[in-house]
């Protein structure tokens, strides 16, 4: 496919094709190399004529290869290669590989393990472009940070870049079945296709170089609530040839196990991790997994989670049970990373406490080669939520974020919402931990507390569409979680413009109404579905639809009402002192800022407030509610403008799917609008305020509704 496309782009090129929009179905994600402009492309040429590196490696031929597929594309004529220093040559290497590298005597420290530099020279009178790192991994980096200069239209004849990762482990987590089911993913199959496997599917070279050139290093196949029979000696095989794959590309494979393994896979009576007989199973299985996958990266745990099995089944810690494994991939240089995600349905308590209370006693006792993974939120990825408690809260414990790509709660991969706002948001978040600027980025960098075990996960989208992600849009969330794993502080709007010149075009009147969509979506997506900090009143268990009434949840003591706690008096769930006091969990000048009744980002999160209680925006409450829900409304009528007005601008096929999926959304916003306001009218019993149309039909129209679309969804895509 690639190379008949690549045939007809260097046509194309002949006829300086410029502006023609060839039919595409998403699959080379921001990896299109398409031909520069006619007047760009001298200067380009003239800082990447041949291509110059040393002695190979698998990863240093794959970052060699990148650069010829890239400028290829980009500048329309196949890269030279060459030994020697001449004009236009593109220096590539490690001063161990390249004796040219060597003999530049760069510094390379700001490069760090894995990082690069890229520096416009003069070398023996030539002026060249060197890309140079202090190991293969940095190289490959360097190569996709070059051509994405050059892809997003870049001045790259005074280079000077030296760049970093700031998070040791930069980790996809794919909650992938061994049936090709992912739970919570809506673009098709499980990747990894375990019939075919240990054959590898030329697709599976197309996602490491798609991580890649993100510099994301790490990959969970499998699901947290983890199927293990993955531990068998025959998908063992399976796993160590992907991660054959995947290493050229400096990626590192890791797997979800469960604390019950002992038991299931090691046919042991216990699983008690203080249990002798069960430390000793955790060191042999360590061995037996890394005989076979020699630089296996280590296990993702979900614990005494959502029914999952763990160490308080043997009444040990969460520390106790991640202790075991901890020490049995140690010696083999491995990591847990265990799952703060705990909330027990048996304790009616508010669930937002709940890994808090469980963690906090627990700091400094976990093993210096374990990571606590935290939800980006105290709750459950939902569209707006306040920073987990547990950032800042941990200062003897490395602890690591965990964001979700997959759009669980932001309508699935029909909705258009982009979330390095989301992300920003929550990395950018003050914990005051160390006093005013201890962000969440800062800790989860390790800069606060001085941890140099850090990582950010993010909880894949991707499936065998051909789009990968299940939208165009949805790629947009996988490129900026990998950008804010390499560099937390990379701005949202900075990201979306990046790839939307990737992605689409360099037309700046196709760059900013596309930049602009996209830095709108969240917001208004948490206007048309839950406003003013509301959470969790999806319906029928799907996560998709509103459900606010939510009678037959699928954990029914967490129906929505839990949430949102809608009475004859008010709305909102009160976190004060006077009801749960979960703010009492945040540093006090925070707990402050949250609980101030201004901050209507999170009114309803931490606040019961009545329904004509009088906002700082000078409506009341209800009003307020119907005012967001309406706006949401409008914005996406608004989005839909704005990608209309692109037509011919965009190649058609993506240009469809996306208008198709604007015209769901907006249909969808306004059954989210009328539901939910129908519902909350029958507690406010207020009227409309004047010029806001009331829902078009009685609430139990959409109770039903609810309903047939879940079915509908349920049979078109076969959601879990
Ligand atoms: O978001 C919830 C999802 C579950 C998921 C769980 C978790 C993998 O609804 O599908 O289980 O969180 O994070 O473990």
């Amino acid at each position: 496919m690639n190379i008949v496309r690549n045939v007809m782009l260097a046509l194309l090129l002949l006829c300086g094709g410029a502006g023609v929009a060839q039919a595409e179905d998403g699959y080379e994600l921001w990896l299109r190399y398409r031909p520069v402009e006619a007047t760009a492309r001298a200067s380009y040429l003239a800082a990447a004529r041949t291509l110059v590196g040393g002695t190979s490696s698998p990863t240093l031929d794959a970052a060699q290869g990148e650069l010829r597929r890239g400028l290829t594309g980009l500048l329309g004529r196949p890269q030279a290669t060459g030994t020697a220093v001449a004009d236009g040559a593109l220096l590539y290497g490690t001063p161990a590989s390249s004796t040219i590298i060597a003999g530049l005597k760069l510094d390379l420290t700001p490069a760090g393990e894995e990082g690069y530099v890229i520096r416009s020279m003069t070398v023996d009178g030539h002026s060249v472009t060197v890309i140079a790192a202090n190991n293969d991994k940095g190289v490959l980096y360097g190569a996709f940070a070059f051509l994405r200069l050059i892809q997003t239209r870049q001045d790259v004849t005074a280079l000077a870049i030296a760049s970093a990762p700031q998070h040791k482990i930069r980790i996809l987590n794919h909650w992938d079945n061994l049936d090709r089911n992912s739970e919570r993913g809506y673009a098709g199959l499980s990747l990894w296709n375990w019939s075919q496997l240990p054959q590898i599917d030329p697709r599976m070279i197309d996602y490491a170089r798609a991580n890649a050139s993100l510099g994301l290093n790490a990959t969970v196949l499998n699901n947290v609530n983890a199927d293990l029979r993955i531990y068998r000696p025959e998908y063992l095989a399976k796993v160590a040839a992907l991660a054959d794959a995947f290493r050229p590309y400096g990626i590192k494979l890791y797997l979800s196990i469960l604390s019950s393994a002992p038991i299931q896979v090691g046919g042991l009576k216990t699983a008690d991790p203080l249990d002798p007989q069960v430390i000793a199973w955790w060191k042999s299985e360590a061995d037996r997994i890394y005989k076979a996958i020699p630089d296996f990266g280590g296990f993702l745990v979900k614990a005494n989670s959502e029914g999952m099995p763990g160490p308080q089944d043997y009444g040990r810690t969460q520390a106790e049970g991640a202790h075991v494994m901890a020490v049995a991939v140690k010696p083999h240089g491995g990591i847990v990373m265990w799952r703060a995600f705990v909330y027990s349905p048996e304790n009616r308590d508010d669930r937002a406490k709940k890994a808090h209370a469980e963690f906090v006693p627990l700091d400094g006792k976990f093993d210096d080669n374990v990571l606590v993974q935290i939800k980006n939120g105290p709750l459950d990825f939902q569209p707006r939520e306040p920073f987990s408690p547990l950032f800042g809260a941990l200062p003897n414990t490395n602890a690591m974020m965990e964001f979700q790509i997959t759009k669980e709660y932001l309508g699935f991969a029909t909705h258009l919402a982009y979330l390095g706002t989301m992300w920003e948001e929550t990395l950018k978040s003050d914990t005051q931990a160390r006093g005013p600027g201890s962000s969440v980025a800062k800790i989860v960098n390790g800069q606060l507390f001085n941890h140099t075990l850090t990582g950010m996960a993010g909880v894949a989208n991707t499936g065998t569409a051909e789009n990968w992600s299940g939208s165009i849009f949805n790629q947009a969330n996988w490129y900026a979680f990998g950008r804010l794993a390499w560099d937390p502080e990379l701005s949202a709007r900075d990201i979306a413009e990046e790839w939307t010149r990737q992605t689409f075009s360099n037309n700046a009147t196709t760059v900013r109404p596309i930049v602009a969509m996209m830095m709108g979506s969240r917001q208004t997506v948490v206007d048309y579905m839950m406003p003013l900090g509301l959470n969790m009143i999806f319906g029928n268990g799907t996560h998709y639809g509103p459900g606010p009434w939510d009678e037959i949840s699928s954990r029914p003591d967490w129906r929505a009402p839990y949430y949102h706690k809608a009475d004859a008096n008010g709305l909102g769930f009160n976190r004060q002192a006077s009801g749960s006091n979960a703010v009492a969990q945040y540093q006090p000048g925070v707990a402050a800022q949250l609980s101030d009744r201004d901050n209507l980002d999170y009114l309803l999160w931490f606040n019961h407030v009545g329904w004509s209680e009088q906002l700082s925006t000078g409506r009341s409450l209800w009003d307020e509610l119907v005012y967001r829900y309406t706006d949401g409304v409008t914005k996406v009528k608004q989005m839909r403008r704005n990608w209309t007005a692109l037509r011919g601008r965009v190649d058609g096929e993506r240009y469809n799917l996306t208008a198709q999926y604007l015209a769901i959304q907006e249909a969808e916003a306004q059954w989210w609008r009328d539901a939910c306001l129908a519902y909350f009218q029958s507690f406010s019993k207020l009227p409309y305020p004047k010029g806001y149309a009331a829902p078009a039909h009685p609430l139990d129209y959409y109770k039903g509704l609810d309903a047939r679309k879940n079915l509908d969804a349920k049979l078109a895509t076969g959601l879990n």
